[in-house]
Order: C-alpha cells, then structure tokens, then sequence
C-alpha cells in the first residue's frame, strides 16, 4: 500500500492513520511540479494529494474515501467509529473538516486561482483566515470534556491536527480556544503523529 503525499497537506491526515494502524506500508513525496504530469495524472487526475495505490495497482482517490477505506480495512486499529451511528459520527467531523473548513484554506494558499492583482488577492487571503475562526471555535467547543472529536479516538482527528497545524501557520486567531491547544499538544506527543511528521520532514 502506498501513499502520496505533498508534506504537511490534507495528506499527513492518511500518513498518520497509517502510523496508527502500525502495519508496513510505502510513500511517494510528490513534489509541487509533479502534480500536473501526465505520470501523476494518471494516478490522481485531480493533480492533488492523497493517493492510495494498492499493490494490484488500484489507486484510491478522495481523502474521506480514502481514510473511511483504511478504517474498514483495518477495523482492529479502531478508527472508524463504534457501529453505523459511531460512524456516522466520525464523518459528520469529517466532512466539516474536509467539506466546509478546508475549501476556506484554498484561496488562503493560492489565492491567484481565484482572483487577480495582488490586492485583491491579499483582502481575498485577510477575508478567508478572518472566517476560519468561526470555524476553530465550533471545533473548541466540540472538543469540550474530549480528548478526541467524537470522544474516541477516530481518522477524524488527524484531519482536525493537520487543519490546525495550517491555521497556526497562517496566523489565523486561534486564542482562547484551549481545547484546541490541548488536542494540538496530545497530538504532537503522539509516536504515531512524530513518525509521520518526521517522514515528511515536518
Ligand atoms: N477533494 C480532494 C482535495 C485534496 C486537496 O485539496 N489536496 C491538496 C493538498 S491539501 C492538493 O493536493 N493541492 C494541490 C495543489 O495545491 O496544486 C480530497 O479531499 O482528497
């Protein structure tokens, strides 16, 4: 099995849940430049990361298929949630992080896709990291009296470290939110998260 990933993107999500499953599995750095080639296009043609690629070839696309496939294929690492309703749960996490926050980080990376001329771009960047708060401080309160976002330990959270990692790096307000902060410190405590990050030389 093996990952691609761009070091530090959505894809370090899958990189640690990989960790945590605690079997062998291969990565690929991906670098920028690569994205958009004819090579990697074939394995993703949304010229993004994460990409699963089985040994047979079968390549899996879609960090939420791809996350939510790992935990049905793993089920002893415990990821996906107790039954239907435990896993409904952790896609309801998952789908805010990947669905609604992470588009808000699009234009805050590359925000000449969206608009032209550097001031634009630059309101666009101040607007996009202004309303991501909202965003945080519904995740802080969910994470009240938790240590993980559905109360155990899921593929959501990693999601949740590699979109918090992104808002302190870009200077998005995140104070008060101390359950944040919190769920920031376990998880960079984790051996899991250190291995992954330290492979994708974070
Ligand atoms: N819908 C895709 C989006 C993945 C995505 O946004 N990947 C980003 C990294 S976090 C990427 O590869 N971007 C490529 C680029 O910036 O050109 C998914 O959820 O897997």
């Amino acid at each position: 099995m093996k990952l691609y990933y761009l070091p530090g993107a959505c894809s370090l999500s899958d990189h640690i849940v990989l960790d945590w499953i605690g079997l062998p599995y291969e990565t690929y750095r991906v670098a920028r430049e690569e994205l958009g080639s004819p090579e990697y296009l074939r394995i993703n043609p949304s010229g993004a990361v994460p990409a699963l690629q089985e040994p047979e070839g079968w390549v899996l696309t879609e960090n939420v298929a791809i996350l939510n496939y790992l935990a049905d294929k793993f089920p002893l690492a415990g990821l996906g949630g107790e039954g239907a309703r435990g896993r409904a749960e952790v896609n309801r996490w998952l789908a805010y992080l990947n669905s609604d926050l992470h588009p808000l980080f699009k234009p805050v990376f590359g925000a000449a896709r969206f608009i032209d001329g550097e001031a634009a771009q630059e309101q666009l960047r101040t607007k996009c990291i202004g309303r991501l708060r909202a965003y945080y401080e519904r995740l802080d309160a969910q994470l009240q009296g938790r240590d993980w976002l559905t109360g155990t330990r899921s593929f959501a959270d990693p999601y949740l470290f590699v979109v918090l990692r992104w808002a302190m790096g870009k200077g998005v307000d995140l104070s008060g939110l101390d359950n944040l902060a919190r769920f920031h410190q376990r998880m960079t405590a984790d051996a899991g998260v250190a291995s992954a990050m330290a492979q994708e030389g974070l």
